[in-house]
């Protein structure tokens, strides 16, 4: 399935690093055939160049024509990224310290994993419950700051089955690098199904692993998710809860 968000990104990417590596090419070897050719020893007089307009015009036309190219495929590019397909469905995103929360139009929840079924367009509205956050997914090749008050909105299409990383792409504090989630592309049938089924009670999340202690049981959760590599356990604090004492639980677990 052809994904237009994913083409624009990579071909105005292509395109520009093509241009500045042929420019790097012709540079350094206009360089080093300069420096050969007029050496002290084969050029022992040196003449004074005194402007040539014709030179001028050509230096001057030939980047301007190749940034007003490279401006255009950014811009419709961009175009395509504002431009929200009218049948997407809407699911919203809040950033926090240091976790992904997504909320479905039927009231259902999940945490850290976003489930969406292949093929239908995704406009995720971006919310922030702290700080500054950026909701990333980089196989989709989308990103999105998550800004306090205010709420933003990015969509993709969902045309490659499997799991994709989830990343937040703003620093937001100790535990920025662990805010991670995994974006799941199910069939059609599956998230439906997936969707409507209520979500198990917190009491029968796996809460073994953890020795709460003076926390509020109910601020604090341990989501497993599967990825294909390995088993990452993320751990997700409410943000009111002092740092100090989480970041000796993630330690703890990190073991
Ligand atoms: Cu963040």
């Amino acid at each position: 399935m052809d994904n237009p968000i994913i083409n624009s990104v990579d071909n105005v990417f292509i395109l520009i690093v093509s241009i500045s590596v042929f420019f790097l090419l012709l540079v350094t070897v206009a360089m080093i055939y300069f420096v050969i050719r007029y050496r002290k020893k084969r050029n022992p007089q040196a003449s004074n160049i005194t402007g040539n307009t014709s030179l001028e015009v050509v230096w001057t036309v030939i980047p301007t024509v190749l940034v007003l190219i490279m401006f255009w495929y950014g811009w419709s590019g961009f175009q395509t990224m504002r431009n929200v397909p009218a049948d997407a469905m809407v699911i919203k995103v809040t950033g926090r310290m240091w976790s992904w929360t997504f909320d479905y139009d039927n009231g259902k929840k999940s945490d850290t994993l976003l489930y969406v079924p292949f093929g239908k367009p995704i406009k995720m509205e971006i919310q922030s419950a702290d700080v500054n956050h950026s909701f990333y997914i980089p196989a989709y090749r989308v990103k999105e700051d998550a800004i306090p008050g205010r709420t933003n909105y990015l969509w993709f299409q969902p045309t490659m089955m499997g799991e994709f990383d989830i990343m937040c792409a703003e620093y937001c504090g100790m535990n920025h690098s662990y805010m991670l989630g995994k974006l799941i592309v199910m069939k059609p049938e599956d998230f439906e199904v997936w969707k409507n089924t209520l979500p198990k009670p917190l009491d029968t999340l796996k809460s073994d692993s953890l020795r709460v202690g003076t926390i509020p049981k109910d601020s604090l959760r341990v989501d497993t998710v599967k990825t294909t590599k390995d088993t990452v356990k993320i751990m997700q604090v409410d943000p009111k809860i002092a740092d100090s004492v989480g970041q000796r639980k993630i330690r703890r677990m990190k073991k």
